[in-house]
Formats: structure tokens, C-alpha cells, sequence
């Protein structure tokens, strides 16, 4: 694979004969499959991707809590609410989780919500859309979560210790997400004539945004190849939405539910389903900021972080006492 990238790429992966010594023995250590460690030697270009990498995916899990934390307090039983809730904190873990990861690459986590709150750093598109109905809590954790576990059981694999071990965790309970979802959309989708409509409605939305996640196609992907190499990414940006559409499009018809794709056809000689690629163009605006609910979701992550100061500014100062107490000790 990688050397098929190094022919095809064209997007300044070097191959092994191009690089000095010591990149040489790094890229030699990632395709033996070892894992790279805070402190040992990597490119600069390695530790940039990673930081951009890690830094988006923790800041969607932090943005990913608002479209559901919308819905907490109109759940509709007593159930579904704690269920939601414990989601919502499950996605707070794993925002958690990823900012440790990237801290090991000597950002600090004040630079990481800075570049957020400054819009110098992105977020998942699909957070972008609002959640209009509680059938949009079953079509988000079964196809959001889904998408998400899609792209991560892969990234359980990733050649940065750190971001492998954190996705670990993270896939356990993305999981238990997608489950909650779908079966979400099975009460929706055998209720009410007016239950199923918002079923199919929720689908209608989020389905195209869903096969947005997998960013865009293998051949506007600005970073896959290098990635790759790297083992920062493990599959194509157009290999995991394949995958993702193989596995959905039965589950939707399991729930007797219509896909918004009438090109979506099983095509026995690839062995997976031909279907309609999203709005490029509204995917390129959505993450240009210009997407339903970019300006309320930065706006919220901003007023969190003003309103925290007095939190951070309380546990630095008492850090700092303990550690003044300890040097007067010693
Ligand atoms: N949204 O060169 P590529 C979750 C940007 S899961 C926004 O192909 P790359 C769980 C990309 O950053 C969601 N921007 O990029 C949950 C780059 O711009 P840059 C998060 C996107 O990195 C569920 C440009 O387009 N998962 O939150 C998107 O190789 C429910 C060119 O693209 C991860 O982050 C997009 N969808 O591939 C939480 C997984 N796609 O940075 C709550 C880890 C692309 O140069 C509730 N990340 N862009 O300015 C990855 O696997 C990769 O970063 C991809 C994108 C596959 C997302």
C-alpha cells in the first residue's frame, strides 16, 4: 500500500530512497507496525499531522455533545433521558481522552480550545446541522455513531501510541452509541404512522451529512497519502464511506426504511452498493463555517470558555499552592 501511494500520490510522500537516515529508520519502524512513543524522534511533519488530527477529533467530540444535549431534557421517558445523558458524558470522555493525546506532542490544551474558539481549527461537519426532532437522536447515534466507529476501529490500529490507546477506549463505548440509536429508530420506525414519518425525515437529513464525515473523495483528500503512510490514517476517505454504506443500507431496510438515494443499487461485481455522492460544494461551506449551525455551536463552545475562566483560574492557583506547601516541606 504504501508503496503504491509513493507511485500514485503525487502529493509529496517521499519514498524510502528520498529520505534522510533518520526519517528512513522512522518510516522503517511504522511499516515493521511499531507503535511511536511521546519521546522518541518523529518529523516535524508527523507531529503537525497528528496534533491536526487529534486536536479536530477531540474538539468534535466536544462540539459533537451539543446537538444531543439539546434533546436531554425533552426525552420522553425517564429511560431515554439517563440513556442520553450518559452518552453525551461518554462523547465529554472521549473529547478528554484525545486532548491528553495531543498533549503528548507538546500542544498545550489552552493552545488546542484557542485554535477552536478562533475557527484556525476545524470540527466535524455533521455537528453542523441541527437536531430538529427526537427521531434525530435515533438517526445520530445509528448513523453518526456509526460513521464514527467506522473511522475508529481502523484508527485502534494508528502507529502513535497515545492516539491508539485512547481510540481503544473510545470504540468500546461508541458501540454502545450506535446500538442506542438504532434502537431508537426501531420504536420510531414500527410506531405511529406520524413516528415512522419522522424515522424517515431524521434519515432524510442526516444521511448525506453522515457520508460527509469520511471527508472528501481520494482525490481531493489533501492529507490521505501521507497519513497513510504514516499510519496516522488507515483506509481511504472513499474506502471507509463504502464500507459504511454496505453496512447502513440494510440496516435502513431492516427498519423498513427508504435511504434518499434512489441511485443506491448492490452491485454484485464490486461486491458493495453504487450511491450518490453528497453535495461537495455544501460540505466544502460547511466546514468553510458557513454550514445551519456553525455560529451557535462556536458560540456555545466560547461562552463555555469564558465562563469556565473562574474554574481554571481556582485549580491553577490551587496547584500552585501545593506545590509551593511541598517546596517549603523539602
Ligand atoms: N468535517 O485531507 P482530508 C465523533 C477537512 S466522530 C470537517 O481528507 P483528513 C463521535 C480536513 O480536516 C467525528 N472537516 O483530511 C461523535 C482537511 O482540512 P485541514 C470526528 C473535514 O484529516 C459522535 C480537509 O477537509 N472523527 O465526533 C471533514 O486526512 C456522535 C481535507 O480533508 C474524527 O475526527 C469533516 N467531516 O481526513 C461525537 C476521526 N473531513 O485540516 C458526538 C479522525 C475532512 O487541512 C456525537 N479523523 N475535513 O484544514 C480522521 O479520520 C480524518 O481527519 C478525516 C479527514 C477522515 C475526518
Amino acid at each position: 500500500m504504501y508503496a503504491q501511494l509513493v507511485k500514485s500520490s503525487g502529493k509529496g510522500v517521499k519514498s524510502l530512497e528520498e529520505m534522510d537516515p533518520q526519517e528512513r529508520a522512522f518510516q522503517q519502524r511504522i511499516d515493521a507496525g511499531d507503535k511511536i512513543e511521546p519521546k522518541d524522534w518523529m518529523p516535524d511533519g508527523y507531529r503537525k499531522n497528528l496534533i491536526r488530527q487529534i486536536g479536530q477529533h477531540a474538539h468534535s467530540e466536544i462540539v459533537g455533545q451539543l446537538p444531543e444535549g439539546n434533546w436531554i431534557t425533552r426525552a420522553p421517558t425517564l429511560e431515554r433521558k439517563a440513556i442520553l445523558l450518559a452518552k453525551v458524558q461518554d462523547e465529554a470522555g472521549h473529547g478528554l481522552y484525545l486532548y491528553c493525546a495531543a498533549e503528548t506532542l507538546g500542544v498545550t490544551r489552552d493552545e488546542l480550545f484557542e485554535m477552536l474558539n478562533n475557527g484556525k481549527m476545524k470540527y466535524s461537519s455533521i455537528f453542523n446541522y441541527p437536531t430538529l426532532t427526537w427521531a434525530d437522536m435515533g438517526a445520530v447515534g445509528w448513523l453518526v455513531d456509526g460513521a464514527a466507529i467506522m473511522n475508529q476501529v481502523p484508527l485502534q490500529r494508528t502507529s502513535y501510541g497515545p492516539y491508539a490507546r485512547a481510540m481503544i477506549r473510545i470504540c468500546k463505548e461508541e458501540s454502545f452509541h450506535q446500538r442506542q440509536g438504532f434502537d431508537i429508530m426501531m420504536k420510531m420506525a414500527n410506531g405511529s404512522e406520524a413516528q415512522k414519518k419522522m424515522a424517515q425525515d431524521a434519515l432524510n437529513r442526516f444521511w448525506f451529512p453522515s457520508l460527509m464525515m469520511f471527508g472528501p473523495s481520494d482525490k481531493e483528500s489533501v492529507h490521505s497519502a501521507q497519513s497513510m503512510a504514516w499510519k496516522i490514517k488507515m483506509n481511504t476517505n472513499d474506502e471507509l464511506r463504502q464500507k459504511f454504506v454496505d453496512q447502513t443500507a440494510p440496516q435502513a431496510e431492516y427498519l423498513g426504511l427508504t435511504v434518499p438515494d434512489e441511485t443506491l443499487r448492490w452491485n454484485e461485481e464490486k461486491g458493495g452498493y453504487d450511491f450518490a455522492e453528497p453535495d461537495w460544494n455544501e460540505f466544502f461551506d460547511v466546514i468553510k463555517g458557513n454550514g445551519p449551525c456553525n455560529t451557535d455551536r462556536l458560540n456555545a463552545r466560547r461562552k463555555a470558555w469564558d465562563e469556565g475562566a473562574w474554574v481554571r483560574e481556582a485549580m491553577l492557583a490551587h496547584a500552585e499552592k501545593k506545590r509551593a506547601a511541598k517546596l517549603a516541606a523539602e
